[in-house]
């Protein structure tokens, strides 16, 4: 309720250029010294839901949204295969395999990132791996129409609740 307005008011900033890079990373560290603090305080659930292999995409070192999804996951009873950021498309294929995981999970902040989040779901799609695993892409520069019918993922979150729900959607079908 806070610190996302907050981070979207130094977004906005940035784009004036009434800030610059960085004070746009301090106000990143402050957003995830804030979430280290709230960790303790969400609720985890012991049960084991699923493997979901889970990063930035190549180019991309933005963390704080993908981090979000991961706590949220993990406190939901998944077991999420954090891959970090700036990764290529062939890790997410290799770890998706390596940790049989049932769920790819792929965040993008910037537009020039729009091209590697496709090669990456093409990289899926052409492995073994086909359409077993489900994938779901999240993060600024994406839409659902982009995600879900130029790309052909199974599905788009607009933050990381709605990509729980429906994570756990995907995997009761
Ligand atoms: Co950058 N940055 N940044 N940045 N940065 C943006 C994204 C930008 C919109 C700022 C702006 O100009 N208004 C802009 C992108 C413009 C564009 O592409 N159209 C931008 C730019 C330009 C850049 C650089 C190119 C700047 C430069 O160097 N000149 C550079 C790129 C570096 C790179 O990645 N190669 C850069 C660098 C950085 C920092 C390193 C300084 C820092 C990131 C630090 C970090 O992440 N550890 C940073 C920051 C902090 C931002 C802003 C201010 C905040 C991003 C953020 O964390 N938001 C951002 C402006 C903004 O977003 N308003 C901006 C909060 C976070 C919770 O939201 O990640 O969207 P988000 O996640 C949401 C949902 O999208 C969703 O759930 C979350 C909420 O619940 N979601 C998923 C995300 N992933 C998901 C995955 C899912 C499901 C849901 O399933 C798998």
């Amino acid at each position: 309720g806070y610190l996302i307005p907050a981070l979207n008011t130094v977004g906005e900033k940035f784009e004036k250029r009434e800030i610059f890079v960085p004070e746009m990373m301090m106000a990143a560290k402050a957003m995830q010294a804030c979430v280290d603090l709230a960790r303790p305080f969400v609720k985890g659930e012991d049960t084991h839901l699923g493997t979901v292999v889970l990063g930035t995409v190549f180019g991309d070192l933005h963390d704080i949204g993908k981090n979000l999804v991961k706590l949220l996951l993990e406190t939901s009873g998944f077991r999420v295969i954090d891959l970090g950021e700036n990764v290529p498309s062939l890790r997410f294929v290799e770890a998706a395999k390596e940790y049989e995981a049932q769920i790819v999970g792929i965040s993008s902040l910037l537009t020039t990132g729009d091209p590697f989040v496709e090669e990456t779901i093409r990289a899926v799609r052409n492995s073994d791996l086909g359409d077993k695993v489900k994938i779901i892409c999240g993060g600024a520069a994406l839409t659902r129409n982009f995600i879900e019918e130029t790309c052909g993922a199974d599905a788009y979150a607009k933050d990381a609740a709605e990509g729980v729900r429906k994570i756990k959607r995907m995997l009761e079908k």
